[in-house]
């Protein structure tokens, strides 16, 4: 897992969240500080820390709540938003007009990650039916040009170089020509990284770049680097505005934090993160799954937005009834309608994190099934509808008789009504002296 320290402190300091009887002011307060020393840790910038931690401070008592969302699901989603913030927020793809040829250009200082970062990519957008080529114009270092071959062959892409040539700009410029001969719609250009520090890398970007015109170039980086990562950022950022970023090597590194955050205050997007040595290592960069996969929450975000588009109301009189035991066939349906909005049961659970384990065919409960008992149900009576323990064998042959189905379609209904019964009754007794629905679902009663 990428970040495993700061994922894991940052999600240690919401479980407490989680925990806690009563969100207060000290509570926040709490969390502002477990949030501070693990974003410290993942050597983030200390302004930057504090720019992010006042932000969550500021916002996760202050700000009334929006609708049917709870204060702790508010300040999940603060702390969410506010990583995500300072990791750039948008993802940006990178642009790719299909049928022609899309000029992209490695650079990046000595060891970064730049040749691996070409093979990676180019086997990424292959497989996506881009019709990917790889140039190498790093004629400095030795083993540059068969490394890249072989990273070619892995995912057989066309591939250029010449080891013969010195002159990089020379390579550069056949090997744009070749691929687009061969049709090759993106050509990723490697060049050497003989350079230590920046000063030299920008000047001989410049003079390769003056001279092919690229589309775009990405500035590789060693997220090993942390903070450091956001000097060269900023630099290049200066030198070109048709600049990306790819921060690489953040498998393992306990300083990849600072690494993104500093790359991300430069205002260079970060397109893809490096992961791992092997050539499927790499992912496209989207601050704000980052964030949340960060935290271990990935999901809850999506559940709340769903909460709120489906506009699940919380239905009081269900709640009740279903307290006094008198949950009805019709109860039973505006549940699973609403459920349903919001996805599969099953599913809806298991992003909750919740630890019941529900009957298979509840979680299984697909539309066919609901069309089947709208239409079952069409054929019972008020009284049957109300309170479907009167519905003995007798019944179960008209009902099905009247619905034009069979008898065991019936049973099943019914079946399926006790199961829900029981559980929610099970879920009232586990849950009971708390008020509300079920944490996250206002519209399902908790009873
Ligand atoms: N763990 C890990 N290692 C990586 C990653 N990306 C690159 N590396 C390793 O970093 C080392 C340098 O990678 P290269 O791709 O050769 O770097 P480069 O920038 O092309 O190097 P020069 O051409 O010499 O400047 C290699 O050992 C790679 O396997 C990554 O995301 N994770
Ligand atoms: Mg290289």
């Amino acid at each position: 897992m990428v970040l495993e320290g700061l994922g894991k402190a940052l999600n240690s300091a919401l479980k407490k969240l989680f925990g806690a009887g009563v969100i207060d002011e000290e509570l926040v307060k709490e969390l502002v500080k477990d949030i501070q020393r693990a974003l410290l840790q993942a050597d983030v910038d200390v302004a930057l820390v504090m720019q992010i931690t006042e932000r969550v401070q500021k916002q996760a008592l202050d700000e009334s709540l929006p609708r049917g969302v709870s204060r702790r699901e508010h300040i999940i989603r603060v702390v969410w938003d506010s990583l995500a913030y300072f990791l750039g927020e948008k993802a940006v793809p990178l642009t790719i007009n299909p049928g022609k040829p899309n000029l992209v250009m490695m650079v990046g200082i000595q060891g970064s990650g730049k040749t691996t970062t070409i093979g990676k990519l180019a086997r990424y957008y292959q497989k996506r039916g881009v019709k990917t080529g790889v140039v190498c114009a790093d004629n400095f270092r030795l083993g540059a040009f068969s490394q890249l071959k072989q990273l070619a062959e892995k995912s057989n892409v066309p591939f250029y170089g010449d080891e013969t040539e010195k002159n990089a700009v020379k390579l550069a410029k056949r090997g744009y020509e070749e691929m687009v001969k061969r049709g090759v719609e993106l050509i990723l250009v490697d060049t050497s990284g003989r350079h230590r520090e920046e000063t030299g890398l920008i000047k001989e970007m410049q003079d390769i770049a003056k001279a092919i015109n690229p589309q775009e170039i990405i500035l590789v980086v060693d997220g090993t680097l942390g903070q450091q990562a956001g000097v060269q950022a900023s630099a290049f950022k200066r030198a070109t505005d048709i600049g990306s970023i790819i921060v690489t090597k953040l498998d393992g590194s306990a300083k990849g934090g600072g690494a993104l955050s500093a790359v991300a205050a430069t205002q260079a997007p970060i397109k893809f993160i490096g992961v791992g040595e092997g050539i499927d290592a790499i992912e496209p960069f989207n601050p704000t799954k980052f964030a949340g996969r960060l935290l271990g929450m990935s999901d809850i975000k999506g559940l709340i937005e769903k909460v709120k588009e489906a506009q699940v109301e919380v239905d009081e009189d269900a709640a009740m009834r279903l307290m006094k035991g008198q949950f009805s066939l019709n109860d039973m349906m505006a549940q699973l309608k609403q459920l349903k909005k919001m996805g599969p049961l099953g599913k809806v659970m298991e992003m909750l994190g919740l630890k019941y384990k529900l009957p298979e065919d509840v979680a299984e409960l697909q539309e066919e099934n609901l069309k089947r008992f709208e239409v079952i149900m069409n054929s019972m009576t008020k009284d049957e509808l109300d309170d479907p323990k009167i519905i003995k064998s007798s019944r179960v042959r008209r009902v099905a008789m009247g619905s034009g189905t069979q008898a065991g379609d019936v049973k099943e209904l019914l079946k399926q009504y006790e199961q829900m019964k029981k559980m929610l009754k099970a879920f009232g007794k586990s849950r009971r002296g708390r008020r509300g629905g079920l944490p996250g679902i206002p519209g399902l009663p908790g009873v």
